[in-house]
């Protein structure tokens, strides 16, 4: 007998697919910062989470795979509320997902994007996402139609934040967090290797894009809200005093730095119950 036919749940190949619109969805978050909130209750509240983060939907095949990658050094406290509200906003969405950490070893002058091009290689070498979200550790999604899904075009979710009145600061715009499915990200040679410190790295990478030949695509003012948690400039993350003549030049470097030129050793691969942690070393290999 078929017993597929009888219980198809049972059958995890022949799962119906998730239905376009996830029914789970539920629009506008209030978003509060728990005091005391622990690792630990996150695990909790995520039962369907496993090791490295990871999650598929019990009763319907997903439609999308989706990795957010994480630049990250010395801001658990912020990382903690990071996964408070990602892991039940992603399950909401029906998607099947990792969340994986990035982690810059040591102390020298941090480096976002080129910690972006580690996780791209990194998560890739895993699976087969099929879209990657490039997320601030301190952004918290408002609004769960804010889907976490790629677009035909290079996508910058971020849109409205609280720190700049919810509204896009200029048009060209494209940091905290952003969506390129691998052919976008390949297309524009990823990110920039040698933005050390603060600043400018963003809006390199929203001039890559339309290098590339692609343009920017955004989620609508009312659904691609974010709150940043409140924060100084970190140790380490000084403001880059070369990034206006770096950008200036961004049209004759993007295909000799990037994602073709990115050298980096990994320290450790760690798969916590949350995320993977994957540390790599300074950086500084040049
Ligand atoms: C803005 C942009 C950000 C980036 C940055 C310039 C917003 C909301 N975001 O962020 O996308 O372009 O300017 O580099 O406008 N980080 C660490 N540890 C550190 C330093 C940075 O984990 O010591 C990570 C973390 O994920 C953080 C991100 O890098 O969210 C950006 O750094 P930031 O939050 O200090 O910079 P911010 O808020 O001005
Ligand atoms: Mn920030």
């Amino acid at each position: 007998a078929n017993l597929s036919l009888l219980s198809p749940a049972l059958n995890k190949d022949e799962m119906p697919y998730c239905p376009k619109q996830s029914p789970l969805i539920v629009g506008p978050i209030h978003v509060t910062f728990p005091s005391g909130l622990t690792l630990a209750e996150v695990e909790r509240k995520n039962p369907l989470v496993v090791r490295g983060g990871r999650y598929r939907p019990p009763n319907c095949e997903a439609r999308h795979r989706t990795a957010i990658i994480i630049p990250h050094r010395n801001r658990e406290h912020h990382l903690k509320f990071l996964l408070y509200y990602l892991h039940p906003f992603l399950q909401r969405q029906q998607l099947s997902y990792g969340i994986y950490i990035i982690h810059q070893a040591g102390n020298y002058t941090f480096n976002r994007a080129k910690l972006m091009n580690v996780g791209f290689r990194e998560a890739m070498r895993e699976e087969d996402w099929d879209c990657l979200f490039f997320h601030d550790v301190d952004l918290i999604p408002e609004d769960d139609r804010n889907t976490y899904v790629c677009d035909a075009h290079p996508k910058h979710a971020a849109i409205a934040m609280d720190k700049f009145g919810y509204k896009l600061p200029y048009k060209m715009y494209f940091g905290g967090v952003s969506a390129l499915s691998p052919d976008h990200y390949l297309k524009m040679n990823g990110f920039p290797n040698n933005y050390w410190g603060w600043g400018g790295e963003d809006d390199d990478i929203g001039v890559r894009v339309s290098l590339g030949g692609m343009v920017i695509s955004r989620p609508s003012l009312k659904v691609g809200r974010y709150k940043m948690i409140k924060h100084k400039h970190d140790k380490g993350n000084e403001v880059n005093p070369k990034r206006f003549n770096m950008l200036a030049k961004t049209r004759q470097t993007w295909k000799e730095d990037g994602m073709n030129t990115v050298e980096y050793e990994i320290i450790s691969r760690d798969y916590q119950p949350l995320f993977t942690n994957i540390t790599a070393s300074e950086l500084t290999g040049r």
